[in-house]
């Protein structure tokens, strides 16, 4: 197994559906955060038949040392009627973005529908009870990550809107808001096609602010004759204009290669919706989805994972 900047920690998968305190059977991928100093993931699970009315639901998992989570049995947050419309555009509960702004945690998740995802605005101070804030993206987008502070007093965003399905059609684009709610001044921020691994459509994940810049792991899929593998690659954007990207990865720092990524509900993903970091420790830490199926933990150094996004811009 090639492990250049990210290494698996070998106590993975670390919640696997057989963890789960109801009955699961795929624990896909999770938002990630500090709380009270303890490390709280939302983790998305289908679960085994039909609970609480829907397949899906997001569930917090709470560590104090980052490897062993207790898990809530109860849902934060589950399909909603949020458009009065008997939950058309909310089927399928996954994927929580989580950004601590301040002392609120803001969650975006996809609010799946016939014409692909809206994206759904949520908050929590306390994880046990979710505030719905509103719908801030028209289908179909892939779920909106949110930078943790206002830059040049405004909220910014990335997102994936996908205008078809051919290949090389799911670019990041970079927006802005006054109150999280309205957004504009919408433009491209990358494409597919920078690298072989990530040929097909790229998708963001949650920013973190280091000294050097924004760091933002992204996804990426490379269709092959076989599948559509799913790796994870970086990008550094500029701290006063994270519209200006200063460094990107043209290779994977993840791409499924353990048997635990390689087989599962979908084969061959690795998929992040955020990182967390120690800048003081030099670390860090990507919980990921590995094969729609359980949660991992790769660690690196930060400084090396930086450098490695300046060299190859
Ligand atoms: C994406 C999302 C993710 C999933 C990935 C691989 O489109 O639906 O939830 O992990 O596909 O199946």
């Amino acid at each position: 197994m090639n492990e250049f900047i990210m290494h698996r920690h070998p106590k993975n998968p670390i919640i696997r559906p057989e963890d789960f305190p109801v009955p699961a059977d795929s624990v896909m991928n999770c938002g990630q955060a500090m709380y009270q100093g303890k490390t709280v993931l939302l983790v998305a699970v289908v679960y085994r038949g039909i609970v609480n009315g829907s397949k899906t639901g997001i569930h917090v998992a709470m560590s104090t040392d980052g490897l062993s989570f207790e898990v809530d049995p109860k849902p934060l947050c589950t399909m909603s009627n949020w458009c009065g419309k008997d939950s058309f555009y909310d089927r399928w509960v996954i994927d929580p973005r989580l950004t601590q702004i301040g002392d609120e945690y803001y969650i975006v998740r996809p609010g799946q529908g016939p014409c692909g995802p809206c994206a759904l605005l949520e908050k929590t101070t306390d994880f046990k009870s979710v505030e719905f804030i509103d719908c801030i993206a028209l289908p179909p987008n892939r779920v909106p990550c949110l930078f943790p502070k206002k830059i040049n007093g405004k909220y910014v965003r990335l997102d994936r809107p996908m205008f078809g399905s051919g290949k090389g059609c799911g670019d990041i684009w970079i927006s802005y808001s006054p109150d999280l709610i309205h957004w504009g001044e919408h433009r491209p921020l990358l494409s597919p096609g920078i690298a072989p691994y990530f040929d097909f459509k790229i998708g963001p994940t949650v920013p973190v602010k280091t000294k050097e810049g924004w760091l933002e792991i992204f996804h990426g899929t490379w269709d092959t004759c076989a599948d559509v593998r799913y790796s994870l690659g970086a990008m550094l954007l500029d701290l006063d204009d994270p519209s200006k990207i200063i460094g990107c990865t043209r290779s994977w720092i993840l791409t499924p290669q353990a048997d635990y990524e390689m087989m599962g509900h979908v084969s061959n993903v690795v998929f992040a919706c955020g990182c967390l970091v120690d800048e003081e420790k030099d670390e860090i830490k990507i919980y990921y989805g590995a094969a729609d199926e359980r949660i991992c933990l790769a660690t690196g150094s930060l400084n090396a994972l930086i450098d490695a996004c300046k060299r190859e811009l």
